[in-house]
């Protein structure tokens, strides 16, 4: 029996990094109103929630990841009364709101941290992670940033180093102090009153560093200081289950409330432990965005993480505002064909699907040149790694001046290819990109076995072809996605017959088939049992 539907698990997830999505201000940047705008866009493409990239107020060294306030609307992307009309109406469309929550650090323009870094006998000193110098100088310990440098920064005022695994301008929190616990939890509370339903918890698996500050040990890793360690002692430490659990507590008070955690340097099953039913509803594990695009290697992490899951609901995400785009890493110069196949893939697998805006059209990511390089991180790591500005470009909505996106100056370039790729063109195209995943969220919408069904692969004798199938009640489908660029005749299972439900490629519908299968080359195919 179909258990009675959850937004946040039966439904399609979309993330909007509100900088780039609509302006309506001619500011540059994305605004509250400018997403109020297009909600009639995101209903018809079938979300059921929006995850918004941070909207509280921010000096934005990192774009919205470095809180001053967070209770706050930045008044550059408008007012709480246009935040409340905006949840107003999407809730009217049948659209949850969910907020980023950036707990782990604030900025250092936050009034707890100016009043920290004023005094040593501050109230609120105890607010951050204030040490001492090592015992022959120099920082505390040797803990690195993310971002680069090492993870302490000396303060002169007041003779002590702070810690930030971010940017310096991101000091984080004590969460020891139960002081921070409890104004977090009332964070989650003041939202949920606005009538948010769910919360993204950006890198929550750091909130908690080794009580001694002890040394994380060497190891090989990438290029950075950062990635040269062990994170032994700066990453999920014991006492974190323990504030899962009282978060969950606030989120049980309210209907349906949800929150997703950003598992940072995950396992699937670092990601699995924190998800639970005494703890957050989900977690990410971004393991599939590092598969190519391959169906073994693909399907490898789709069935670790089901392992490591258990009998929790799984989530599924290939794109979001800190990797590039799936289109750039998958798509084939302009052509959109192996989206097709992603597509299919995302939304008829067993779990939560998250789109991160442009997907759907498959916007790819842009080049920026060294001297236009707003992030931080590219700044400092250029050429090697020229930071995240390439995934964070304006949507393209038409083929007017700046897409439509803005009657200003973009903050960032407008993809050059926009005047051919855009909301406007491809809606009016009933093989487009956009037309596919319309397509696809309205099947899966109608269909309980694509959202609730059991999972099962199903070996195939072609190896380019990933097969599997979703299995609820009386209904069946078969999903057959073809990840090589040339056609392939294969056998269906014996003894039944299908119907085709949906294809990336023209195919004559309401036709039984049985036995031998003629698919086209990068064609996504989904089947009806019976
Ligand atoms: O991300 C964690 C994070 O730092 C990585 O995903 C990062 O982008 C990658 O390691 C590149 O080096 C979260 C947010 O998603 C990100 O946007 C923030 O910058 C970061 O936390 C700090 O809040």
């Amino acid at each position: 029996m179909q258990q009675q539907s959850l937004w946040w698990r039966d439904g399609v997830i979309y993330q909007i990094y509100p900088r780039s999505f609509n302006d309506t201000t001619a500011s540059g940047i994305g605004d509250l109103n400018g997403i109020t705008e297009k909600l009639s866009y995101l209903a018809d493409l079938g979300v059921d929630a929006l995850w918004l990239s941070p909207i509280n107020p921010s000096p934005d060294v990192d774009f919205g990841y470095d809180v001053a306030d967070y209770r706050g609307i930045d008044p550059k992307f408008g007012t709480m009364k246009d935040f409340d009309r905006l949840v107003k109406q999407a809730n009217r469309a049948g659209i949850q709101i969910v907020l980023d929550l950036v707990l782990n650090h604030t900025s250092d323009q936050h009034p707890w941290f100016l009043a920290s870094r004023s005094a040593r006998d501050n109230p609120l000193r105890d607010y951050y992670l204030w040490r001492d110098p090592a015992p022959g100088g120099g920082p505390p310990n040797n803990w690195q940033a993310v971002f680069g440098g090492p993870g302490w920064e000396w303060d002169e005022a007041t003779g002590q180093y702070y810690y930030h695994m971010f940017y310096k301008e991101q000091p984080d929190l004590n969460w020891r102090n139960p002081k921070v616990r409890q104004e977090m939890l009332d964070v989650f509370r003041f939202w949920l009153d606005q009538g948010v339903r769910g919360f993204r918890l950006d890198v929550f698996n750091v909130y908690f560093k080794d009580k001694r500050f002890r040394d994380n040990p060497f190891a090989l890793g990438g290029i950075r200081p950062f990635d040269l360690q062990r994170h032994l002692y700066d990453f999920n430490q014991p006492e974190l289950v323990g504030v899962l659990q009282d978060i969950r507590n606030v989120l049980d008070g309210y209907d349906a409330a949800y929150a997703i955690g950003e598992t940072f340097l995950s396992t699937p099953e670092k990601a699995a432990e924190y998800a639970g039913p005494d703890r957050l509803h989900a977690c990410f594990n971004f393991e599939v965005t590092k598969a190519r695009y391959h169906p073994q290697a693909l399907m490898r992490r789709i069935l670790a993480w089901q392992e490591a899951l258990g009998e929790k609901w799984p989530n599924y995400v290939f794109n979001n505002h800190d990797v590039i785009r799936s289109a750039t890493r998958y798509g084939q110069g302009e052509d959109d064909q192996r989206l097709k196949v992603m597509a299919a893939l995302l939304l008829t697998l067993r779990g939560t699907p998250f789109l991160y805006y442009g997907e759907e059209i498959g916007m790819r990511d842009i080049k920026v040149r060294r001297k236009d390089i707003l992030d931080p991180i590219g700044k400092r790591y250029w050429p090697i790694y020229p930071g995240r500005d390439g995934c964070r470009a304006p949507m393209q909505w038409d083929a007017s001046p700046q897409s439509g996106f803005t009657t200003g100056e973009p903050w960032l370039p407008l993809h050059p290819g926009y005047p051919a790729r855009n909301v406007e063109q491809q809606s009016s195209d009933p093989s487009s990109l956009l037309a596919f995943y319309r397509q696809l969220i309205a099947l899966r919408r109608a269909q309980p076995a694509l959202i609730q069904g059991d999972f099962a692969p199903v070996a195939i004798s072609k190896r380019s072809v990933m097969a599997y199938r979703r299995a609820h009640a009386d209904d069946a489908f078969l999903i057959l996605l073809n990840f090589s660029s040339v056609s392939q005749s294969l056998s269906l299972p014996a003894g039944r017959s299908f119907t085709p439900a949906l294809s990336s490629h023209p195919r004559p519908a309401d036709q039984p088939l049985t036995g031998a299968l003629q698919m086209s080359g990068n064609e996504a195919l989904i089947l009806r049992e019976g």
